[in-house]
């Protein structure tokens, strides 16, 4: 029987279960990912494990997100992040190096390997055809430790790729296409496997931008065939022995077909405050643009800055636009500097950052009250740039350099009117620094592990009590994301390291007054609505409020990372069985659980909640390894405790 690719990575690395849709399967981990906003307490985690030294094959930690250093918090944490990798086997990639999915690519990725990342936007290394999974912290420590990672087993969305991208349209107004058709949900419990003779047209950096983005679909992973444009790419990189040629089988069946002609793209753009509100950019060009941020998590790469570059060349940027480049990685600056545009973009009035996510997660270049920015980011979610009323809009870097030269939303082919489109090819060899990331230490057991003040033990976790009562401390709608329940940003994000302090910050935009009314409830009970808790991989949306006593969450349905993380820290993931009971409740509210540890420990599927005097049903979905966690009072007693038996 042919087989999509996605079916043979996954069979390949199969250590449990069937790849039946739906039910769990446990996945051999070749690669894991860390980035310092989530790898403080995964690194932590990994330590309270007991192991000497990491056991998956390769193991890298980037600093990335927190790149500000206000006063010694950051700091500490890096200090943290250096020694424990050099003594538990990590190769750590330091702040300045680069964003970690772009250089993961760079110096790591490998055709066909999985990769597991501490960071939702793992799925860019579909740039190299390897199978990126976001995931928790904590399974990331487990992986880190040599434990399989668990998931339902998705489902294939197979879309066949035909024809090639018209000038000014490039790989984000691909993504932006597939959001346009799924919105931001309409992939959860899938992979995104592109496939057919449209795939050529796509070298590995712009595959990277649409496998980054696709987690905005609520997808697991995407992946692409490992072809030409992948070899000509790790050759670029020096590591074309890490090559091999990979695809789906002729006929191989999909659980669910697309199809898209890429030469009848046109430019697109996402309107404030969803990746998913995607309109052609012509139905609001003219409005007027205050700043434009090229970089960062997603098309940040040499061709994305590049193309800017050369759209800019000899003219000047709009005196009213402010211009921000956050490259991908110093070798994307490097090479940008090589071929001379950094010369362009700096004559333009470009501001050039150092390379790293910024503002991307609300790390400074928060725009103007009102003011419209344009971002090649992956995400817009409300208040996530650091400005409460924000006018985020997510373009290609084609649409952000119209901008920039305009001062408007633009149209990048009216700019045809007066220039060629500068198409951007990669080097056949690009300029690298080997030395970049630093190799763990050869002698790890004289490694020192460096602790500053800023770095706080975990908080214990009580496991399951025989019975459940609690009140609803906030009621929230629709696709709220992991941002709205623990926020990011400056103020926030150095707070990672230390759970008591950021547990302050859940839900603060809000509701300010959260974290004292969790505690005060006998137990917090929040209700949600649907794709509860989609966007980031932070751990931090389950500790935080699992440290301020949440123990269980009701909604309609929720993302998979973040549910995945509620059963990683005890807290119930409940979906109403009959949503309009969603009606039915009201912040303040008491709600009692009665039997619920019996009931877990039954399997019981209909979990009853009394409220106001009347019966609800709900649905816990979990698999028999989650009910273990859930009933221990979290993931880590549970593993802690086999371990020690073992
Ligand atoms: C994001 O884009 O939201 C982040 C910041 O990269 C997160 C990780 C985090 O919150 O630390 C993600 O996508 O997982």
């Amino acid at each position: 029987m042919p087989k999509s690719l996605t079916q043979k990575i996954l069979e390949s690395h199969l250590v449990e279960g069937r790849l039946i849709q739906g039910e769990e399967i446990s996945i051999r981990i070749d690669q894991t990912l860390l980035q310092d906003a989530t790898g403080t307490i995964a690194m932590l985690e990994f330590e309270t494990l007991g192991i000497e030294r990491v056991k998956a094959e390769l193991a890298v930690q980037y600093v990335d997100h927190n790149i500000l250093q206000t006063d010694n918090k950051n700091a500490d944490d890096h200090m943290f992040l250096r020694t424990a990798c050099a003594k538990y086997g990590v190769y750590f990639s330091p702040p300045g190096n680069g964003i970690c999915h772009q250089v993961h690519m760079e110096r790591f990725g490998v055709p066909g390997k999985i990769v597991l990342g501490a960071d939702s936007h793992t799925p860019g290394a579909a740039g190299v055809s390897m199978l990126g999974i976001g995931a928790g912290g904590l399974d990331v420590a487990l992986a880190m430790a040599g434990m399989p990672y668990s998931l339902p087993c998705p489902k294939v969305l197979g879309v066949r790729l035909t024809g090639h991208l018209p000038d000014w349209v490039s790989a984000k107004d691909v993504i932006l296409e597939m959001l346009r058709r799924y919105d931001v949900k309409g992939c959860v419990g899938k992979v995104v496997e592109y496939y057919g003779p449209g795939v050529k047209a796509l070298s590995a950096t712009d595959r990277e931008t649409i496998g980054n983005m696709g987690t905005e679909l609520g997808a697991t992973s995407t992946v692409f065939p490992s072809d030409e444009n992948t070899l000509a790419y790790l050759k670029a990189q020096g590591r074309e022995e890490a090559w091999q040629a990979l695809q789906g089988d002729e006929g191989a069946t999909y659980d669910e077909h697309g199809e898209m002609d890429l030469s009848s793209l046109e430019p697109l753009i996402a309107c404030p405050s969803s990746p998913g509100n995607v309109v052609p950019v012509r139905e609001v060009a003219g409005r007027k643009v205050h700043q434009v941020i090229i970089g960062s998590s997603v098309n940040s790469s040499f061709r994305d800055l590049m193309v800017v570059a050369n759209i800019i060349k000899g003219r000047r940027r709009f005196p009213g636009t402010d211009l921000h480049i956050n490259p991908g990685s110093k070798q994307v600056l490097q090479n940008v500097m090589h071929h001379g545009g950094l010369m362009s973009l700096l004559s333009a009035g470009a501001r050039i950052h150092e390379s790293g996510c910024l503002g991307c997660i609300g790390m400074g270049q928060a725009p103007g009250s009102g003011q419209i920015s344009l971002r090649t980011f992956p995400r817009n979610f409300p208040g996530r740039s650091g400005t409460k009323d924000d006018q985020v809009y997510l373009c290609s870097p084609e649409t952000g350099g119209a901008a920039a030269l305009k001062g408007v939303i633009t149209d990048p082919r009216d700019l045809a009117q007066e220039m060629t489109y500068p198409k951007v090819h990669d080097p056949e060899e690009y300029l690298i620094d080997r030395m970049s990331v630093f190799y763990p230490s050869a002698d790890p057991g004289r490694a020192e592990v460096i602790r500053g003040p800023n770095i706080r033990p975990l908080p214990n976790m009580e496991p399951l009590p025989a019975t459940l009562e609690g009140n609803i401390v906030i009621k929230v709608g629709d696709n709220v994301s992991t941002d709205t329940i623990m926020p990011a940003g400056s103020t926030v994000l150095p707070l990672r390291s230390n759970i008591e302090a950021i547990s302050t910050y859940v839900f603060y935009q809000i509701d300010p007054e959260f974290h004292r009314q969790s505690k005060k409830a006998e137990k917090a009970v929040v209700i949600g609505g649907e794709n509860y808790g989609q966007g980031s991989s932070r751990e931090h949306a389950a500790l935080g409020p699992r440290y301020l006593g949440v123990r269980v969450k009701i909604t309609k349905s929720f993302a998979r990372i973040h549910k995945a993380n509620l059963c990683n820290f005890g807290i119930l993931p409940l979906v109403f069985k009959d949503p309009s009971d969603y009606d039915r409740l009201t912040k303040g509210q008491k709600v009692v659980f009665p039997d619920i540890r019996r009931r877990v420990e039954n399997r019981d599927g209909d979990i009853p909640v009394e409220v106001g005097g009347q019966k609800i049903m709900t649905v816990l979905d979990v698999s028999e390894r989650q009910r273990k966690h859930l009933l221990a009072g979290g993931a880590l007693n549970f593993v802690k405790e086999q371990l020690r038996r073992s």
